[in-house]
């Protein structure tokens, strides 16, 4: 089975919740900073947005960013996305990959180690793995591996690992040295006091370029 390899260093997810901007424009200046993948996620409906979702698709092709779609292998495919990130609760990446095809990215979460365990790697391109840190974002996250944990993970795992949860500009550096392929970061970036400054510092930390819109 082939394995996609993509730049997964600076991985914005949208943020659903109570942020001030939506999706769109969070996706806007997350790009324009520097990310190298975008994953749409949207648990706030059970009907995700779709032209939200492809205005963002479109924002994503346009500037050479990878997009991805949260849980949803339908909308990933209907949008054309690069690819699906699939939670243990989610469909079986096996079926993800036969319904995407060879040149898809399909992501897997394992929040730990007895996760790791249980899941079927072999379809998929990458894991994501946390919260590494403390997170209010995601309620059922679980507890918080730390770094220790991340370098565990990416020990076990044999994929490339984006590490996720609680993640701030000051802590890419020590994840990247637990051996993280990449960040994934949605609070410290929408919930920011001035989103594009935080942006900025995490491509700093990430060392990716920022893009003209
Ligand atoms: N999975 C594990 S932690 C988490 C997800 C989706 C939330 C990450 O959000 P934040 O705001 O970057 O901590
Ligand atoms: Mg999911």
């Amino acid at each position: 089975m082939k394995n996609t390899r993509i730049d997964l260093r600076f991985y914005f997810i949208t943020d659903d919740g109570t942020s001030g901007s939506g999706p769109l424009e969070q996706a806007k200046i997350a790009i324009a900073a520097g990310a190298t993948v975008v994953q749409y996620r949207n648990k706030a409906f059970s009907d995700p947005d779709f032209n939200e979702a492809q205005a963002i698709a479109q924002m994503c092709a346009i500037h050479g960013v990878r997009f991805i779609v949260n849980d949803d292998m339908i909308l990933a495919r209907a949008l054309g996305a690069d690819g699906v990130h699939l939670g243990q609760q989610d469909a079986d990446p096996a079926l993800a990959r036969q319904i995407l095809g060879p040149g898809a990215v399909v992501g897997v979460s394992a929040a730990n180690l007895e996760e790791l365990a249980r899941t079927d790697t072999a379809p998929c391109d990458y894991l994501g793995t946390g919260p590494v840190f403390a997170t209010g974002t995601k309620a059922d996250a679980g507890e918080a591996i730390g770094l220790h944990g991340l370098s565990e993970v990416v020990r076990r795992s044999g994929l490339p690992v984006v590490a996720i949860g609680g993640i701030f500009p000051e802590s890419v550096e020590a994840c990247m040295e637990s051996g993280a392929d990449g960040v994934a970061v949605i609070s410290a970036i929408t919930r920011a006091d001035d989103p594009a400054a935080a942006a900025a510092r995490f491509a700093a930390a990430c060392g990716t370029r920022p893009r003209v819109l």
